[in-house]
């Protein structure tokens, strides 16, 4: 194919070989689609194949004088208030907003590190988010040292053994094994998804402000909150679940947009179950007199800082009214027993009963009435369901569906794909099941043929139905046949919706919402059939493990007297005219 040979030739030292040669050293793993990053663009609109030369980095850049220019950033970005250590407050200084523009934009950084495209690293944390670590430091002021205060608060606050998927903004996730170990997730386990830094705010100054389209604006303080006489504790279970939960499988079908530049890769795990304590939203609003002239939705500021194509601004989305009416949004200060982690937005963050989790907004600042859904980025340009034919020459905000209730959804846990299985004739299988919107899962079923037979998981295997919470189950699926099985998992919910059959189904450029049956390949070895029995003993008994199954036998098979005896009986081995 013409072009595809970028670079002359080079010289590869092979032994005592040194060979000449036009390809590139990892040629075969670019041709394999292993490193497609690198891979040229073809043009195939005109009569010959052109080879489209990639975006290119050149040096980087730096405007010190314009940056010089936009003042002193300590001052330019202070703290907003006392005791709330990592808030800029961007919201009401369109002028400041615009200083940290110009510092964004007076300066290049190099290049985000591939790894929908290439391999993904071997590390934990997985990403560093190298970008955002930039910006903050580049921007400077309060935000220079919150990449570091945030990590201390990881380390801090989380289990040792979470998956850090993105070391700033910190998101993490439990590893399979402890996802649906409890029904309710211990905090220390629960995932973490955050697009910004974690702001460290102290109790005795913290206060939001209720304003925007109410009678009367009022500000309020935990302790009014907390006064019972005045609002009614209300206390809730609540699975949250982030619409990036089981991105990777979208990932490695086919790499897309996410929706920002360091997608998380999540796994199965961004997904957590936790006791809440807090007051109903509505009834706020209506000690501030209520909603006035057509105020519609409920816009959540969160006191972290976020980056969109070089501004910054605050963490904002919103709600409509009616959810707020239906006493399904909560302001809550505690979590599982505890007061709420700083990593989990202390002292109070917004839970959106059956919404996808970026609608519970951490670190709360400000509520504000308004007329129409938020216009801030992570409101109406991520978090958008996209049809399949959209992509990155021809996606428009308007083709998204805002993502706000979760579709139905479940995942197994336990075991993992690649799994080698020696059993009895069944598979011990656990997982999780969930649905949005306030629906739950009343079935739970398992295939081990790829989706053609289904297995319900009895009643009694599944955890507790509850509104707004998810399922954990366990079940020893039926397994008769060897070799390479697909175990996929399926929930009806209560509307009797169902999931989608494979991710292609689902696949969409931002990479969110992979609510396809989860599909798990393992390698079944039963132990039921009396000839693997006395293989998988004969292995024993001369101390050789089985795995992994790759490795070639140590051992023969068959002995040349079993060969001979087989064909006496069979021969000839073709067949006669
Ligand atoms: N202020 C603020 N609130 C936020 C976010 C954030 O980045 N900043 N992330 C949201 C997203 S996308 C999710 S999924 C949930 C995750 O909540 P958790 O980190 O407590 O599990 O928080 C939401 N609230
Ligand atoms: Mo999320």
């Amino acid at each position: 194919m013409p072009g595809l040979h970028s670079t002359n030739g080079v010289e590869t030292h092979n032994g005592h070989n040194s060979l000449k040669t036009t390809n590139r050293p990892d040629e075969w793993k670019i041709e394999q689609g292993l490193s497609g990053a690198v891979l040229p663009v073809l043009d195939m609109t005109g009569t010959e194949t052109k080879a489209l030369p990639p975006q290119v980095f050149g040096d980087l850049t730096k405007d010190k004088e314009a940056i010089k220019a936009v003042g002193d950033r300590n001052q330019l970005f202070t703290r907003e208030r006392k005791g709330w250590i990592g808030f800029v407050e961007w919201e009401n200084y369109p002028e400041k907003k615009a200083a940290a523009h110009k510092i964004l934009t007076a300066q290049t950084f190099p290049p985000n590190p591939e790894f929908q495209l290439g391999p993904i690293p071997a590390t934990n944390p997985v990403l560093p988010g190298t970008h955002w670590k930039m910006w903050h430091h580049a921007v400077g002021g309060e935000l220079t040292q919150i990449p570091e205060d945030s990590w201390d608060i990881v380390l801090e606050e989380k289990h040792p053994d979470m998956l850090h998927l993105l070391q700033f903004p910190y998101n993490g996730e439990p590893p399979k094994r402890l996802v649906t170990d409890k029904v309710i997730t211990p905090n220390p386990l629960h995932f973490v998804r955050n697009h910004g830094g974690i702001p460290i705010i102290d109790k005795e100054d913290y206060s939001f402000t209720l304003d925007g389209l109410v009678k009367t604006p009022r500000t309020f303080t935990l302790d009014d909150l907390m006064d019972e006489a005045k609002f009614p504790r209300v206390e809730k279970l609540v699975t949250m679940q982030c619409s990036g939960t089981r991105r990777i499988e979208q990932i490695l079908l086919y790499p897309g947009q996410g929706d920002e530049v360091p997608q998380a890769p999540w796994a199965e795990g961004a997904i957590g179950t936790a006791h809440y304590v807090g007051v109903s939203l509505k009834k706020v609003i209506k000690a501030c007199g209520g909603l006035i002239d057509g105020g519609e939705h409920l816009e959540f500021y969160g006191a972290d800082t976020y980056f969109k194509d070089d501004k910054v601004m605050n963490y904002l989305v919103s709600v409509p009214w009616s959810k707020v009416k239906a006493n399904e949004v909560l302001l809550c200060w505690e979590m599982n027993g505890q007061q709420l982690p700083k990593i989990h937005g202390y002292p109070l963050r917004v839970v959106v009963l059956g919404y996808i989790g970026a609608r519970s907004v951490k670190w709360l600042y400000r509520i504000k009435a308004i007329k129409n859904p938020s216009r801030a980025p992570v409101q109406s340009q991520e978090y958008l369901y996209f049809p399949q034919q959209v992509g990155k020459h021809n996606l428009k905000m308007t083709d998204g569906i805002q993502i706000q209730e979760m579709p139905v959804s479940s995942a197994i846990m336990s075991p993992w794909t690649k799994q080698v299985i020696i059993h009895n004739g069944k598979i011990r299988c656990k997982g999780w099941a969930y649905s949005g919107g306030g629906r739950w899962p009343e079935r739970v079923e398992l295939s081990m043929d790829g989706g053609f037979n289904w297995y319900t998981v009895p009643l009694q295997n599944l955890s507790e139905k509850r509104k707004w919470c998810w399922r954990t189950w366990q079940y020893e699926l039926p397994c008769d046949v060897e070799g390479w099985v697909e175990i996929v998992v399926r929930c009806w919910d209560n509307s009797l919706n169902t999931q989608p059959p494979d991710v292609r189904t689902a696949w969409n450029w931002g990479l969110h919402v992979t609510s396809s049956c989860h599909r798990i390949s393992v390698y079944s070895v039963n132990k039921t059939r009396s000839a693997t029995k006395a293989r998988l003993d004969q292995f024993e008994k001369k101390g050789i493990p089985f795995g992994p199954i790759t490795v070639p036998l140590a051992f023969p098979s068959q002995t040349w007297e079993e060969y001979e005896t087989f064909w006496a009986k069979n021969d000839p081995r073709d067949a006669r005219e």
